[in-house]
């Protein structure tokens, strides 16, 4: 390498599990235990910076404009270190990183935050890989994060390095509507909480077992935008994931209040013909899936709903792309060309380094 500073931008999405994964693989490698597949959602975005330049003794990383040590750190060192392995070189790098959507939420930072970075870095070391190949190197740092590269409906499967795109976003016209419930840390993260559940859950191999047939009935409900069977069996993917956290020993209980008047809420309106149906992640806020047509409606309860601080609105988005290396980061282009929102930071008092 001659140069003595590369550069690389790039911006990607979060993404919300319509079939969820929790427990990671005996192979190691950070491969799950079963299979899971997800909706990018355009409202919740990281735009990541990376520059590697070999003035730096170490790693710099600031990620809503604070720099952070310790664990955050770590992860983003070793996930640089695999890149710079693959590209032959040992530079450090200052890594800038900022979400669009206050970090603390429990809004998977760590899935658009990783998807960025692969993104981000491998353009700075000079490497040109495939989408799979990103996905791969995002993956290993936190697995949620492989399914980021894509745009639309991706999958993740279980026990392989392999993840893929299943539909584009333009395949169905649905939104997912995020009803913030808390802002607050989680009790604990989602690589520990699913640690703890695979030693002391007893319902965890039955877990294991059902997944893939709860997966298989959201990829089909998917590819056949069947909103009935999509709903239902993200829902009861859902309940199976909770259920093994809650049965651990001691507990892993994200669902707060608000969260269980939600289910019943919308169980009671999915009855009466409404389209929407809940799900939620390591935390309490609940995501509901619905059509576009009926957005409003679903703002509308939401919003008057106790206990729900804010309501965001997400449509499917697209994959992670490289940004324009001129100007500022957050008014960079992407270099994929799309048009998207401007990317503007949540108010200072909702950032946060929190994942
Ligand atoms: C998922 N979650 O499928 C599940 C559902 C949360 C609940 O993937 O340990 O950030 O960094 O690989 O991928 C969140 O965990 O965990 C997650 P690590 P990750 O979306």
């Amino acid at each position: 390498m001659t140069t003595s500073k590369r550069i690389g931008r790039a911006e990607a999405c979060a993404n919300i599990a319509l079939a969820k994964y929790w427990g990671k693989s005996d192979r190691g490698d950070n491969l799950t235990a079963v299979p899971s597949l997800s909706l990018s959602l355009d409202a919740l975005r990281t735009r990541t910076e990376v520059v590697f330049d070999d003035r730096l003794e170490h790693d710099v990383v600031s990620m809503g404009g604070q720099e952070v040590t310790g664990r955050p750190l770590e992860r983003v060192s070793t996930h640089l270190d695999r890149l710079r392995e693959r590209a032959g070189f040992k530079l450090h790098a200052r890594v800038t990183s900022e979400n669009n959507f206050p970090t603390a939420a429990g809004l998977a930072s760590s899935a658009s935050g990783f998807a960025a970075l692969a993104t981000a870095a491998a353009q700075a070391a000079g490497l040109t890989l495939t989408q799979a190949e990103l996905s791969s190197f995002a993956r290993k740092s936190s697995a949620s994060a492989g399914r980021s590269l894509f745009e639309g409906f991706a999958i993740l499967d279980a026990e392989t390095d392999q993840s893929q795109a299943l539909a584009p976003r333009g395949h169905w016209d649905v939104a997912m509507v995020v009803a913030v419930i808390t802002s607050g840390p989680k009790p604990i993260g989602s690589t520990g909480g699913m640690e703890h559940t695979k030693r002391t859950c007893p319902y965890y191999p039955a877990w294991q077992q059902v997944a893939r047939s709860v997966f298989e009935q959201v990829k089909e409900g998917v590819e056949r935008r069947d909103f009935a069977q999509v709903a239902d069996a993200m829902e009861h993917s859902t309940r199976l994931m909770h259920a093994t956290m809650i049965s651990s020993l001691p507990p892993v209980l994200y669902l707060k209040g608000p969260t269980v008047e939600l289910m019943h809420e919308i169980h009671r309106r999915r009855a009466l013909g409404e389209p929407v149906a809940y799900t939620m992640d390591a935390g309490p806020n609940v995501k509901v899936l619905t059509t576009s047509a009926h957005v409003d409606a679903t703002v509308a309860f939401l919003e008057e709903t106790p206990g729900v601080q804010r309501v965001i609105v997400c449509r499917p988005g697209p994959g992670a792309s490289t940004l324009s290396a001129a100007g500022p980061l957050l008014e960079a282009e992407r270099e994929d060309k799309l048009q998207m929102p401007a990317f503007s930071l949540p108010s200072s008092a909702v950032r946060g380094t929190g994942s």
